[in-house]
């Protein structure tokens, strides 16, 4: 397999190239997001763009066959694009039914695609560790059966922070047969601009926090309209390269989260969802609107002092006593105990001061591989020594979260990609099913990149001899 070690150089390289497009284009944008929010004064805000759903190129139902390219954009903000300068179409598929990807690389750069939070072949999964990436030029079909019913998404997982940042992603929805129809859904995919390029090795992320929020590729705030007596399924997907989401409406009702419908109901204060995560949620609308506020978060830990701000205005057009709870087929599972012992330990080190990450003292692709039985459930414990969040996620098999700094979670938590606050402890318990080499990291992309990756194989993976890429 060809090294890929030009990689980093020249994403460095582009950064330093681009730093000043970038400067002068993000002060552009800026100022245009200013214009576009101002509105909001005289509380006409813009409503929020519905997202294309990508057309079945095959009639048969058991297959969804999609054409995706992957091509450059020329706008410096968002130079790259699955869409013709938009955010990805919603890929959906029935549950049970295989999907096929045909991707064209119209790039300058390779590319993958991700399928993230997806058990899929490992070939299928879009990492380098044991596969190419689709080289300039290139197609590639990804083909795989679709086992778990969520809300997932999709994105390169080369040279990752900048093709995510500038623009390539989508959200992949796995319907459940058993799940009400809604009166509406609504598909709510949360992006910033610019994380990842105006920042040189270093302070990755930290000084881009200014970068305003972005719902399905317009800026935010926006409007949704619902009409009385409606209930809608809210599908919740941050795609941002370092920001978090700390979301708070009146009345919250959780459904589902990173791999499907929670065991129950939960009625939470608020909807934390770091890079790479997932809610489901439903609104039942009565006679008043409500807000969908941000309260800024700190990735340093602790209350911020900023006052939150609205990212979403719900309106009423005929006010209506609002609907019961829709029946979703919530499973009633029961939490997994927390046994005192531990398979794995990943410890996460780092700082902004030195801009370098670290999982267990190395960096990724100098890791240590792990490696665990298929079938097996190890439990990995995940101590966070830094002095940042970091969003734990790992690749190809789900886990349940079992405690999070001693505290046991409310429910059977089924998640990929769960936050550890600063200095946290979390303990998972790994459904190691889905044999290949998997890629766990933390999915603040610039901290991925930066080396905190490492690899985890389950069974014995056939294939090529496994190599750093
Ligand atoms: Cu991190």
């Amino acid at each position: 397999m060809p090294p890929l070690t030009s990689h980093n150089a020249s994403r460095m390289a582009y950064n330093m190239a681009s730093a000043m497009a970038s400067a002068m284009a993000y002060a552009i944008a800026l100022t245009m997001a200013y214009a576009i929010a101002s509105p909001a004064l005289a509380q006409e805000l813009p409503p929020v763009p519905r997202l294309a759903e990508a057309a079945d190129l095959d009639p048969d139902p058991a297959l969804v066959q999609v054409a995706l390219t992957a091509a450059e954009t020329g706008d410096p903000v968002f130079p790259y694009s699955y869409a013709d300068g938009g955010i990805g179409p919603i890929i959906r598929v029935p549950l049970g039914a295989s999907l096929a990807v045909d991707l064209d690389n119209a790039l300058s750069d390779p590319t993958t695609i991700h399928w993230h939070g997806v058990a899929v072949p490992e070939a299928m999964d879009g990492t380098l560790w044991r596969f190419d990436p689709v080289m300039p030029g290139e197609r590639f079909r990804y083909a795989f059966p679709v086992e778990q019913a969520g809300t997932f998404w999709y994105h390169p997982h080369f040279d990752t922070a900048r093709q995510v940042d500038g623009g390539l992603f989508g959200a992949l929805l796995v319907d459940d047969p058993a799940a009400p129809a809604a009166d509406d859904e609504l598909v709510l995919i949360f992006d910033r601009a610019m994380e990842s390029h105006e920042s040189p090795r270093g302070e990755a992320g930290h000084g881009a926090l200014m970068g305003g929020w972005r719902i399905n590729g317009a800026h935010a705030p926006l409007a949704f309209t619902a009409r009385g007596g409606a209930a809608v399924r809210v599908r919740l997907i941050n795609v941002s390269s370092v920001g978090y989401l700390d979301l708070r409406w009146p009345g919250i009702r959780h459904i589902a989260s990173d791999q499907g419908f929670l065991p129950a109901l939960q009625t939470p204060d608020r909807i934390l969802l770091g890079p790479g995560d997932r809610a489901e949620v439903e609104w039942l609308i009565g006679e008043e609107g409500f807000s969908v506020e941000n309260q800024p978060f700190s990735l340093n830990g602790g209350e911020t002092w900023q006052a939150p701000s609205e990212l979403l205005r719900v309106a009423v057009t005929e006010p209506a006593p609002a609907p019961d709870g829709l029946p979703w087929p919530f499973s009633g599972a029961a939490p997994s105990d927390d046994p005192p012992y531990s398979d794995i330990v990943y410890v996460f080190a780092g700082s902004d001061r030195t801009g370098e990450w670290f999982i267990n003292g190395e960096q990724f692709p100098a890791v240590t591989v792990e490696a665990v039985p298929q079938g097996s459930r190890p439990i990995i414990e995940i101590r966070n020594h830094s002095p940042t969040h970091h969003p734990f996620h790992i690749h190809g098999n789900h886990f349940e979260v079992l405690s999070l700094d001693g505290q046991r979670p409310p429910y059977a938590r089924y998640e990929d990609t769960v936050d550890i606050p600063v200095h946290g402890r979390l303990r998972v318990r790994l459904f190691a099913d889905n044999p290949g080499a998997w890629m766990t990291h933390c999915h603040i992309l610039p901290h991925a990149e930066e080396g905190m990756m490492t690899v985890l194989e389950v069974g014995v993976p056939e294939g090529p001899p496994r190599g750093a890429p």
